[in-house]
């Protein structure tokens, strides 16, 4: 046997005898910058991350900022160093990210933007954004609201509301503030007394409820930009001796599991659909940048509404 023919077909036995994965490209490196773990939310969309990841066998870097832009930015730029093949993030806040959105594009690394947006002049610095229309939600959680006052014959007076809002400067923070805004600006018999930041933990939508309860004790209707605060909400109505759901309206938004439950306890009156099952969509969009597919810029959740009497009817089936 001639040398030339002998090595390839040691070659293809060689071949032959590795692992198929050995053969098979390399996969896809994928850094994740997370927001934290403030919310029942965020909890299922690292889950949905981490699980979608493994099924798709991209090899998935994973870090919790804490809520902390300073070390989302510390993150995104280890990726930039390490090289991995896609960056995706969910900004913390809308502002703030033109430089190191500018590193990843110097270092050809295409970035992501998954859940929040970012308010960057240049929309070439991210290749797509994919997440709710969190103006669209706060509008939902507006208009019904609208209904259950008409249906409680509420309409006719003035209704004391107050809000809790989601983590200062962030994306779905101003947006559901405004969609919400929006629908209220139609009646002037809606007004909202009193609005701070709860920062979306349960924790401080607690604490602000208890301060708001003490300086008002006519409360209405609280509307609480995302589940949590509202259950934290929930606990100082109840240790105030008033009953939520019925002494005070309360909506929020995500529909997740606590607030189904408090639902079917008649503590929540109407949570809004805000998806966290955004891992498959982002390992698909990871797939496509690698092919070299062209993505839309804007990829939007599809969301519904879910009132206390349909709470029950709609549990069993929750992913989240
Ligand atoms: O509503 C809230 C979480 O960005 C849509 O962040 C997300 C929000 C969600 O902490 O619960």
């Amino acid at each position: 046997m001639k040398f030339t023919t002998k090595l390839v077909s040691t070659l293809g036995m060689l071949m032959l005898a590795m692992p198929v994965s050995a053969l098979m490209a390399k996969p896809i490196v994928l850094g994740f910058a997370q927001v934290g773990a403030e919310s029942e939310w965020r909890s299922a969309n690292t889950e949905s991350i981490k699980k979608e990841a493994k099924a798709a066998g991209i090899d998935l870097k994973f870090s919790d900022a804490q809520q902390k832009q300073e070390n989302q930015i510390k993150a995104i730029r280890s990726y930039i160093a390490q090289k991995v093949d896609v960056i995706a993030f969910s900004p913390v806040v809308e502002s703030g990210w033109d430089t190191v959105l500018m590193e990843a594009k110097a270092a050809k690394i295409p970035v992501v933007l998954t859940d929040r947006a970012v308010d960057s002049k240049d929309t070439s610095l991210y290749v797509t954004f994919m997440g709710s229309d969190f103006v669209e939600e706060g509008r939902r959680a507006g208009t019904w609201l609208v209904g259950d006052l008409t249906k409680k014959g509420m309409m006719n007076g003035p209704v004391d509301i107050v809000e809790l809002q989601g983590t200062t400067g962030s994306a779905p923070a101003i947006d559901r503030q405004k969609g919400f805004g929006d629908i209220l600006a139609k009646y002037p018999n809606l007004k909202i007394s009193r609005s701070q930041t709860g920062d979306f933990t349960r924790a401080k939508g607690k604490e602000v409820m208890e301060a708001f309860l003490k300086a008002d004790p006519n409360i209405q209707v609280l509307f609480a930009h995302n589940d949590d605060m509202a259950i934290g909400a929930i606990q100082a109505i109840e240790e105030a001796g008033k009953k939520p759901g019925k002494d005070i309206i309360i909506v929020s938004i995500d529909g997740v599991k606590g607030a189904f439950e408090a639902m079917m306890a008649g503590k929540l009156n109407c949570s809004v659909e805000c998806s966290p099952l955004l891992g498959k969509q982002l390992m698909e969009a990871c797939k496509d940048l690698m092919a070299h597919k062209p993505l839309p810029k804007r990829i939007v959740t599809k969301e519904g509404v879910f009132p206390a009497e349909t709470a029950a009817a709609a549990f069993p089936s929750r992913q989240y």
